[in-house]
């Protein structure tokens, strides 16, 4: 396993942290590791491969699968892919798995399943609190579904946890599971 390419997908809740470990988990493995690392980054996929695309299910799909092909390319170069979109879909996550599969890549699922009160007390960009006042609609996990992993490879909570023993608990999982 450990010459070939791994997509570790990140799904969770706006604000439960996902980015954030991404990000954290990024810089760890490009300091200590000899491959490639290519974070998806949420708002950069909006504004750059999803440009146009809004927040319904066919928009939030096509954002899921975009992004997943994206990382399948990627690990079927043998590159490191990391991505961090709600995808609150659980056939659109299946889709981005199936599509690593198929480019001979290993997939991770992983749940960041920090509660949503935990989620809208940060409220970071003030989205939560803005859905909750009927000012944005389609807001997910308040009046948009999340359909939570049945299938995930590990499952975080990042109010249980700091961001650094996240970040440890993602890089023990994948040398364990041998595709670090
Ligand atoms: C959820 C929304 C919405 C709605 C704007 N629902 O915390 P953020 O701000 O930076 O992350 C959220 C981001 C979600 O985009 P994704 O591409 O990850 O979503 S999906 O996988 O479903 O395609 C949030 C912001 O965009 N945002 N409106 N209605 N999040």
């Amino acid at each position: 396993r450990r010459h070939r390419g791994v997509v570790v997908f990140f799904t969770g809740l706006s604000g439960s942290g996902k980015s954030t470990v991404a990000r954290g988990l990024a810089d760890v493995l490009r300091e200590s590791g000899d491959r490639t690392v290519t974070l998806l980054d949420g708002d950069v996929v909006r504004r750059e491969l999803s440009a146009g695309l809004g927040f319904g299910k066919a928009d939030r799909d096509l954002n899921v699968r975009r992004i997943g092909w994206v990382a399948a390319e990627v690990a079927r170069h043998r590159g490191l892919a990391l991505c961090c979109p709600i995808a609150p879909y659980a056939q659109a996550r299946a889709t981005a798995r199936k599509m690593a599969q198929a480019a001979g890549a290993g997939f991770l699922l992983i749940h960041v399943a920090t509660p949503l009160e935990v989620c809208e007390q940060r409220d970071r960009k003030g989205l939560y609190a803005r859905a909750r006042a009927g000012q944005i609609v389609g807001m997910t996990g308040i009046d948009d579904p999340y359909e939570e992993p049945t299938d995930a490879d590990l499952v975080l909570d990042t109010s249980q946890s700091t961001v650094e023993e996240a970040i440890q608990t993602v890089l023990a999982h994948l040398i364990d599971t041998g595709w670090l």
